[in-house]
């Protein structure tokens, strides 16, 4: 045992599947675990981890051993993913419904982890079958100026090529990942971008007449030299951990408008001289927009605080 040739590695967990965490180094994949000291320092390894893993040159058919985590740079728990340079929020516009109230949680989420995040409308062509080309631009217009003073850029995504190739543009180094609820095209997009994947998503398994397809595990995928994450779909967002003060910060109209209330500690709630509420009252900030931030700031009053 001694004098085993051992070679030491450096790559990134792109998958992890009950208790096999699969490694992407130098264009090849393999299959590690975690070295038995991770469990005792309660250290979990997760997908988007750059790692330093050993193998075996004697036997390259074993499993290599991660004997070390780089250092995380981010961490977020729904989707399980850490090391994130950009999130496409990915929402459709039909089936399942948009919703304003999800979109904003999502993004308050991003902006509490300082990660900037791209929205990307899905299911256009379902929504034109629905109501009609005309009143399918004005809802897409509709949420465009919703999110314009906020500064988040807007991508309609239909079956078309040029939309796709507009996403595609998007992604450089670093990893991207891709999140929002079940059902409203996370794995077809991915399809679209990198055409060879064939991942499996809702439409092919019903023509085998098993259901429904949802991802269930988060795995990364090689795009122009960055990683695309796709994730298990949810809609819940926890923000119930950030604090009153803070959440203000991460509506970014909200937190600018912000510098002219009267009082620095102002929650924009009814306190006199507010010019959040003023910019409500002007539409420079979207009601809606106004009403989540409200919302969410009474979830967090309600809630107990946590030691
Ligand atoms: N018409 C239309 N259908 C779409 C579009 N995008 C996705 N779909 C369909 O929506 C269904 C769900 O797509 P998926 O890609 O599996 O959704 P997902 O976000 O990966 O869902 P989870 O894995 O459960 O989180 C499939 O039947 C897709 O074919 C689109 O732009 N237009
Ligand atoms: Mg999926
Ligand atoms: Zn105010």
């Amino acid at each position: 045992m001694s004098n085993k040739q051992v070679e030491q590695m450096e790559g990134i967990i792109y998958q992890v599947i009950s208790g096999f965490y699969y490694v992407w180094s130098g264009n090849k994949s393999y299959t590690t675990k975690p070295r038995g000291l991770f469990r005792h320092q309660k250290i979990t390894p997760l997908v988007g981890d750059r790692v330093i893993f050993e193998l075996n040159q004697e036997d390259p058919d074993s499993d290599g051993r991660i004997v070390k985590l780089l250092p995380r740079r981010n961490e977020i728990k729904r989707p399980s993913v850490v090391n994130i340079d950009h999130a496409f929020v990915v929402m459709s516009l039909v089936e399942p419904d948009f919703s304003y109230y999800l979109l904003d949680t999502f993004l308050v989420s991003l902006e509490a982890k300082k990660i900037k995040g791209t929205i990307i409308l899905t299911k256009h062509d379902l929504l034109v079958k629905e109501v009609g080309e005309a009143a399918a631009d004005a809802q897409v217009d509709e949420i465009r100026q919703v999110y314009e003073p906020a500064g988040y850029d807007r991508l309609v995504v239909s079956a078309d090529e040029a939309s796709i190739q507009a996403v595609n543009d998007y992604v450089h180094e670093g990893l991207y990942v891709i999140m929002g609820q079940s059902g409203v095209g996370k794995s077809t997009l991915l399809n679209r971008l990198i055409p060879d994947l064939e991942i499996r998503t809702a439409e092919i398994s019903e023509s085998l007449g098993r259901g429904r397809h949802t991802t269930r595990e988060v795995t990364l995928y090689e795009l122009n030299g960055g990683f695309l994450a796709d994730t298990p779909g949810f809609s819940t967002v926890d923000l119930t951990t950030i604090a009153k003060e803070d959440l203000r910060l991460f509506f970014p109209e909200i937190r600018r408008k912000g510098q002219a209330c009267r009082f620095r500690s102002c929650l924009h709630k009814q306190e006199p001289g507010c010019g959040v509420k003023q910019a409500v009252e002007g539409g420079t900030i979207p009601a809606s927009r106004y009403e989540n931030y409200l919302h969410i700031l009474q979830q967090i009053e309600e809630t107990p605080p946590r030691y």
